[in-house]
């Protein structure tokens, strides 16, 4: 509805005499961007469930070589953007990368910031700003803006992961670029077991680590134990829910999206409140129903979802005897940089 007249109201030559000199009226466009109570997102849930995905991703390690792909991946695309913007939610761009045995994805660097997640096959690594990261299911690798990195393979089985991007965002911000780069020598740099999540961090000669990103790697079998025992030491704990961050600063990993891991305890149901920030959710073991709105969405290990901000989303773990264990993307900190966070309960 708008109640603010149309662009047809006006005379034509009115409107004609104003578009020469590159002006538009704004009262008809006025409820579209500024609607009434609550913003009304492009944004749709959808689900990609990876075992139809899969073949498609194998055919495409078949039909395109890595030398020609650069990147050889499948874009989740919400198709309530339209699919050729590449676009998972306003700022999230998702994406699921090949690369078979003996490839190697040539080293580059770019503005926009990189996560992936490992959803399957060994023997692959990432080398992000000279620190060889090795590529386990679940682990989480962060590629942050302007650090070199390119992935190499050496086992002998398909590898693929989950990448997230903040590349819609920092696109519609005309700052997104690449620079192309040579294989980077692999040194010790930061230490990759440096941050072993129990309260304190290497000092040397008390000089606490200067480095933007002191933590590259997210192994998942940490991950997942500190969510065992935060669920076995808070019983009455509602959410088990860990954040990804600097351990350092204890400031978010990445400043533009949010990563969090979170486990159902067996027959759960979650509600997650209505807040601004879209989320995605990966599922790394288990089996899930997310509600939201009218929409139920069952997951399976690897299927991976993404839900509109402003609204609830219920999770209910569907075994009764296993937890369930998700991986989470979020806009959140962007909208807390930005002033824009709403938490709706
Ligand atoms: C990128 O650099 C990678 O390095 C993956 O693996 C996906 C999507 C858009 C832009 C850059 C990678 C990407 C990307």
């Amino acid at each position: 509805m708008n109640d603010l007249g149309r662009l047809e109201d006006l005379p034509a030559d009115y409107v004609e005499a104003l578009r020469r000199l590159n002006l538009v009226p704004l009262w008809p466009s006025l409820r579209a961007v500024l609607p009434p109570g609550k913003p009304r997102p492009n944004t749709r849930p959808a689900c990609w469930a990876y075992e139809t995905l899969r073949p498609l991703l194998l055919k495409a390690g078949e039909l395109t070589p890595i030398e020609k792909a650069e990147r050889r991946v499948l874009v989740l695309a919400n198709p309530g953007h339209g699919l050729e913007r590449m676009q998972a939610s306003a700022a999230m761009y998702l994406g699921m990368q090949l690369l078979l045995p003996g490839e190697w994805a040539p080293a580059h660097r770019h503005t926009p910031n990189a996560v992936r997640m490992v959803v399957e096959g060994e023997g692959a690594w990432t080398t992000v700003d000279g620190q060889k990261c090795p590529m386990r299911r679940g682990d989480l690798i962060l590629t942050p803006t302007g650090l070199w990195h390119e992935h190499g393979h050496d086992g002998n089985e398909p590898v693929v992961w989950l990448d997230v991007l903040d590349l819609p965002l920092v696109h519609y911000l005309e700052a997104s670029y690449h620079v192309q780069g040579e294989r980077q020598a692999q040194h010790g740099g930061r230490s990759g077991r440096a941050y072993v999540g129990s309260g304190v961090v290497p000092a040397p000669v008390f000089q606490r680590s200067e480095q933007a990103y002191p933590m590259l790697r997210y192994p998942w079998a940490d991950v997942r134990a500190a969510l065992e025992a935060l669920a076995a030491n808070q019983p009455q704990l509602e959410s088990v829910q860990v954040s990804y961050v600097n351990p350092e600063t204890g400031a978010d990993a990445q400043n533009i999206l949010g990563f969090h891991a979170l486990m159902l305890r067996p027959s759960q149901t979650l509600r997650l409140p209505a807040r601004s920030p879209a989320m995605v959710f990966h599922l790394v073991e288990g089996d899930v129903e997310i509600r939201v709105e009218d929409q139920q969405f069952r997951l399976r290990a690897a299927d991976t979802c993404c839900m509109p901000g402003y609204t609830p989303v219920t999770l209910v773990n569907g075994s009764s005897s296993a937890p369930t264990f998700l991986f989470v993307a979020d806009e959140t900190p962007l909208h807390k940089k930005l002033g824009v966070f709403e938490n709706r309960g």
